[in-house]
């Protein structure tokens, strides 16, 4: 499998999970910057023109959260349950990419891509118009957390990876978290292990890492 990823917020849980689960796949860098996921080439694969996408035989397969749920399936992991938590997971999947990380990408793109690729000053207005909208779910996600150590049942699941794909970028990107201590919480428990916290193929010298026991 070829799993095409850059650092940036959706490939980073591709990434983790991929790690996590030691999945084997080659990981192929695109680099934004220069607009390698433009190309005709890139666009065959995904003509979204966006990472991360898996290709397995056949399958090129896009959407970070599917490509989870494919390799959490191949590894016969229980991080994508064929127990009735599935639906559970589903569900938080679907909270996720429908209300809480567009909130979420709205701080990140603001404080992080702009500078990043010279898009320009963060647009206070838009900050503004995302901030209460963005506590409002996040007053729904901290009172789920309450009294649990993941998002479903008592055990991790690639929901957990999806909902908290923010939080890693949470101080640079001022996501307003001060009065959500379960969230903070939940996140350092994943903080804890080494495909979150590192989930990168690659070193600091730009070296390809060789991937290691979650
Ligand atoms: N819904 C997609 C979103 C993917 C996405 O937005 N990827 C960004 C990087 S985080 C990207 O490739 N942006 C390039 C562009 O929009 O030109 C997913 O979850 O995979």
């Amino acid at each position: 499998m070829k799993l095409y990823y850059s650092d940036t917020l959706n490939p980073r849980k591709v990434c983790a999970l991929a790690r996590y689960l030691q999945s084997p796949v080659e990981f192929i860098w695109v680099e934004l910057g220069k607009g390698e996921h433009r190309t005709p080439q890139f666009r065959a694969m995904n003509p979204n023109a966006k990472v991360p996408v898996l290709v397995d035989g056949d399958l090129a397969l896009w959407e970070s959260n599917a490509i989870m749920c494919h390799l959490a399936e191949k590894a016969g992991s229980d991080l994508w349950p064929q127990d009735a938590r599935r639906i559970d997971v589903m569900r938080w999947l679907m909270w996720d990419a429908t209300e809480f990380s567009p909130l979420a990408s709205v701080f990140y793109f603001e404080h992080i891509i702009k500078p990043r690729f010279g898009l320009g000053e963060p647009d206070a207005a838009e900050i503004e118009k995302a901030t209460p909208s963005f506590e409002r779910y996040a007053k729904v996600l901290d009172a789920h957390l309450l009294g649990r150590r993941y998002l479903v049942g008592d055990a991790l699941s690639v929901a957990d990876f999806a909902v908290a794909i923010a939080l890693p970028y949470a101080g640079q990107a001022r996501l307003p978290l001060d009065n959500f201590p379960e969230i903070r919480r939940w996140h350092d428990r994943l903080s804890a292990l080494p495909a979150w916290r590192d989930p990168f193929p690659y070193t600091t010298t730009g070296q390809p890492a060789t991937l290691q026991a979650a």
